[in-house]
C-alpha cells in the first residue's frame, strides 16, 4: 500500500502518531534502537529529519538501519534537495509556505524533483506552515512566523495549501518550542480545511498531545520528548494512548 493511503486510511478511524528522529542526534543503531521502542508504544510512522547538520550519508545508514528493526513507514521529512534517499518509503514534498526566501517555498523543490523520481520516493505534497515561536526550524527557513494569536493567518495558508492541491497541512511551532501550537488555531484550521492536519513541536506531555488531538490534529508528530527521557516505550506510549483515546 501506498503510504499516503496507508495515511488516508488510517485517519478515517483514528489519530495518527508519528516519532520524528534527528539523524544527526545518534548513531544509526541508536535510531533504529529508539524506532523499535517507539514501535512498542505504539506510533504509527517514522519520521526522519532536522533542520541542521543532516549529511545524506547519515540520512542513508539511518533509514538503513531503521527499516531492518521496524516494519513502519519511513517517511522523510527534508530540510533541503540534498538529504533524500532512496531507501525511504516516502518524502514530504513541502514547501514552506510562510517563508520569506522562495529556495524554501519552491527553489529546493525543484532541485529534488528529479531525484524522488529516480528514486522512485513517494512524494507526499504537504503544506507546511510554521507558528511562533517557531525555533531553529523558524529562523533556518526564513518564516515569517504566524502570530500565536492570529489562527485566521493559519487558516489562510492552511486553505491555500488545499487549493493548491497539497494533500497534508502541517502546523509546526518547532522542535523543542516551550509550548506547542495553540488548540485554538488547531481547531480553527481543522474546522475549514477538508485535507488531514498535522501538528507538532512542543509536545511532550500526554495530556497536551490529548488536548490538541481533540482540538482536531489527524496526526501527532513528537521528536524531542525521546530524548528526554530513560524509558521511550513507556512515555510514548502515554502520548499515543492519550491521542488515541
Ligand atoms: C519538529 O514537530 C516536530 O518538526 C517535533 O517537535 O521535537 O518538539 O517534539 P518536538
Amino acid at each position: 500500500m501506498k503510504v499516503m493511503e496507508y495515511i488516508e486510511k488510517k485517519i478515517r478511524s483514528e489519530k495518527m502518531h508519528m516519532t520524528l528522529i534527528d539523524p544527526d542526534d545518534q548513531s544509526p543503531e541508536e535510531a533504529a534502537r529508539i524506532a523499535k521502542e517507539a514501535k512498542n508504544a505504539g506510533t504509527d510512522v517514522i519520521m526522519i529529519g532536522g533542520s541542521t547538520g543532516i549529511t545524506k550519508e547519515s540520512m542513508d545508514a539511518t533509514i538503513k538501519e531503521i527499516k531492518k528493526s521496524v516494519n513502519l513507514p519511513v517517511i522523510i521529512f527534508p530540510n533541503s534537495a540534498s538529504v533524500l534517499s532512496p531507501y525511504a518509503d516516502a518524502l514530504y514534498f513541502m514547501s514552506l509556505l510562510n517563508s520569506e526566501s522562495v529556495e524554501m517555498v519552491i527553489g529546493q523543490q525543484v532541485k529534488g524533483a528529479i531525484y524522488v523520481k529516480k528514486m522512485n520516493l513517494e512524494p507526499l505534497p504537504m503544506g507546511y506552515i510554521i507558528v511562533e515561536p517557531g525555533m531553529t526550524v523558524g529562523k533556518v527557513g526564513r518564516a515569517k512566523l504566524i502570530k500565536r494569536s492570529s489562527p485566521q493567518d493559519a487558516v489562510a495558508y492552511a486553505l491555500a495549501a488545499q487549493y493548491l492541491g497539497m494533500k497534508l497541512v502541517y502546523l509546526e511551532a518547532g522542535s523543542g518550542a516551550p509550548e506547542p501550537v495553540p488548540p485554538e488555531m488547531v481547531s480553527m484550521v481543522k474546522r475549514e480545511i477538508d485535507i488531514p492536519l498535522i501538528v507538532g513541536g512542543g509536545i511532550r506531555e500526554a495530556e497536551k498531545a490529548r488536548e490538541i488531538a481533540r482540538a482536531g490534529a489527524d496526526i501527532i508528530v513528537t521528536g524531542t520528548i525521546v530524548e528526554l527521557v530513560d524509558d521511550i516505550e513507556e512515555a510514548l506510549g502515554k502520548i499515543v494512548s492519550a491521542i488515541k483515546d
